[in-house]
């Protein structure tokens, strides 16, 4: 197969302990260049005065439809919930209104496909320990100036189950993510306490099996980075983002892995494929 892991000792012994990890310099001028071109390109081509769907990691009961579900297999835009005034109309350009584009950027789009199977990529997976990974689903990620949305503590094995859990976070910072413009915080060590509830979905739609535990929020540090810079999220690691109410946007690309050797995707997760995903490598 010939996958070098690319993570050194100390990179592991802290990703272990804290259950994050930020690689500086992951991506590079070029590359972060190229992605934020695409996404202007995908950004120019989508129709919205078609559909609305909003994203919120608060009301997502209420604000799922099928074009949420749909969207793991395809890319699909997500407005800021603070977009529209209320008449219903877009309070600035759709370029400055969209959360996030997912959850299948990683399949449908050449570019994005092209980096996100690269092989820095599969070298970190395979110094985490992943035996047949599949990217399970992507996002690029906004968090437009003034108006961009919060992110809720959560847990991303939470939403992306499999028994074991095996969900690891790749979040790459597009620009500089600061404290200022809405950069991630998370509770260091909080991923060796366990899942705390899941997502699940059922014929009623969707719902978390269990309250949201109260978290404090001294407990968070923020991960601010350089643009480039991949933090790498253990999936039980408790991690948010705030409110962007700069007059800056943050945009990143977060892609999602989980193993499919030794362990089973859950039926009752909110992506249901009906394709199998590729696996990266199979070790
Ligand atoms: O980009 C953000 O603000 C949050 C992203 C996140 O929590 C995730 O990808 O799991």
């Amino acid at each position: 197969m010939g996958i070098v892991g690319n993570l050194n000792s100390n990179q592991l012994q802290f990703f272990n302990s804290d259950g994050y990890l930020v690689l500086e310099s992951f991506a590079s001028p070029d590359e972060i260049k190229s992605l934020r071109l695409k996404m202007e390109q995908l950004l120019d081509q989508f129709d919205c005065s078609s559909r609305a769907s909003i994203f919120s990691t608060r009301n997502q009961q209420q604000t799922t439809d099928d074009y949420f579900f749909e969207s793991a297999e395809n890319i699909s835009f997500f407005f800021e919930e603070k977009a529209f005034d209320d008449n219903g109309n877009l309070k600035q350009p759709k370029q400055l209104s969209i959360n996030k584009v997912g959850h299948a950027l990683h399949e449908r789009d050449p570019i994005f496909k092209s980096f996100s199977s690269s092989e820095k990529f599969l070298s970190l997976l395979y110094s985490l320990g992943y035996r047949k990974p599949v990217v399970i689903q992507s996002m690029y990620i906004f968090k437009q100036p003034g108006i961009g949305g919060e992110v809720v503590p959560h847990q991303d094995n939470s939403f992306l189950y499999t028994n074991p859990p095996t969900c690891t976070g790749l979040w790459l910072a597009l620009e500089d993510a600061t404290i200022t413009n809405g950069c991630l915080w998370a509770i260091p060590g909080s991923h060796t306490d366990g899942l705390v509830r899941r997502f699940i979905r059922d014929e009623t739609g969707v719902h978390f099996d269990k309250p949201s535990p109260s978290y404090d929020q001294k407990d968070f540090v923020p991960i601010e980075v350089k643009a480039g810079s991949l933090v790498v999220i253990h999936g039980d690691l408790i991690h948010q983002s705030f409110e962007n109410k700069s007059p800056t946007s943050r945009h990143a690309y977060s892609l999602h892995v989980v193993d499919t050797d030794g362990c089973k995707w859950a039926g009752d997760n909110w992506i249901r494929r009906n394709v199998d995903p590729e696996p990266l490598y199979s070790s």
